[in-house]
């Protein structure tokens, strides 16, 4: 049996559609009359405590969302394996929103819009895209989406991830030792890190001030699509404010929804998005689930399992 338990999002449509591409398989909701005891599976997004109570049978934990940070903080996480969601329709709206935000960086976009609200008349031309360095934080399904994405336009490229990785274009930079070697080359700096404790914060007024100057106009910029955890806020409008960075792109936020207090929202050179960048859609969700679930009763091993130890 598949339980659904998934807040924020339209948990009656996934149950419907899931219920009709596992047919005969039982799927059922919080409320409705099941013994807990003959959940096999559970679909979970933003679980409430009492979630996995009397789920003594599971064989694995689906989580909706690609990143599990939320998840593995749950305070009675069953033993059982989690898989994650990996999708080329994610992964796609994912580099959407990266390419966007990057190519709006470098050709200036704050510059040319504040000219335009003064009426003023200022040629000044973007460097080549050759001579731009988007450095790309977290190497994984998303990170390599979006450089292969990215090559195309021209950019140069680095990544940073924790283990080395060799993509054709790219240069790769890996561990905490090449951190501060990788920032140093980096106009844009793209964050598609998962949230740990290793990477909690690491968008700090410190890493801001290592990137490099004076490529770009007005200073070096941050995209963050990962999580608001990564973030340290104070510090991005310090660094806003004070030239450190010349501009911001933000789609999560250390709170979310991101109160109407923060001071992010007035800074003209900061680009606020609520948490859309890449939302998991129903179709290829349910494509992917219950592929999963199939595969796993036939007797297939279970695919994007997370690594408790890493926490990714
Ligand atoms: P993956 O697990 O595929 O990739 C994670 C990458 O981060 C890997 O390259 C990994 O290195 C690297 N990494 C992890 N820890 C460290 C570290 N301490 N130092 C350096 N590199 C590290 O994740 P995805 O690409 O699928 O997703 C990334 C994140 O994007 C998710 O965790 C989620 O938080 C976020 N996300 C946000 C969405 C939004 O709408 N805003 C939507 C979907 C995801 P290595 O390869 O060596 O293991
Ligand atoms: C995700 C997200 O992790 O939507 O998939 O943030």
């Amino acid at each position: 049996m598949l339980l659904l338990h998934l807040s924020d999002v339209d948990e009656a449509s996934w149950a419907e559609k899931l219920r009709s591409a596992l047919a005969p398989y039982p799927v059922v909701r919080r409320g409705e009359a099941f013994n807990p005891a003959d959940v096999r599976y559970i679909f979970v997004w933003k679980p409430k405590p009492d979630a996995f109570e009397g789920l003594d049978g599971l064989k694995a934990v689906l989580s909706l969302g690609a990143g599990v940070d939320a998840l593995m903080k749950h305070p009675r996480l069953p033993d059982a394996p989690i898989v994650r969601f990996v999708d080329a329709d994610l992964s796609q709206r994912m580099s959407d929103y990266v390419v966007a935000h990057v190519t709006m960086h470098h050709r200036l976009y704050t510059r040319f819009r504040a000219d335009q609200k003064a009426k003023r008349w200022s040629q000044l031309y973007p460097p080549a895209a050759s001579e731009t360095t988007v450095g790309i934080m977290g190497m994984g399904v998303l990170g390599q989406d979006a450089v292969a994405r990215l090559k195309p336009l021209g950019f140069a490229l680095r990544s940073w991830s924790r283990t080395p990785k060799a993509i054709d274009g790219v240069e790769g930079f890996a561990g905490e030792e090449s951190f501060e070697a990788f920032l140093g080359g980096t106009d844009i700096l793209v964050n598609l890190l998962p949230l740990t404790p290793e990477t909690t914060g690491i968008l700090n007024y410190e890493t801001f001030g290592k990137l490099r100057r004076g490529n770009l106009n007005g200073g070096p910029v941050i995209v963050n699509a990962a999580r608001g955890g990564h973030q340290r806020e104070a510090d991005i409008v310090k660094a806003l404010g004070d030239g450190t960075l010349g501009a911001a792109s933000l789609d999560v936020f250390e709170t979310e929804p991101l109160p109407e207090s923060s001071p992010l929202w007035d800074i003209e050179n900061c680009y606020i998005t609520p948490h859309i960048a890449a939302i998991s859609n129903e179709k290829s969700g349910v494509a992917y689930f219950s592929k999963i679930i199939r595969a796993h009763e036939a007797g297939e091993p279970l695919i994007n399992v997370v690594d408790r130890k890493r926490g990714y």
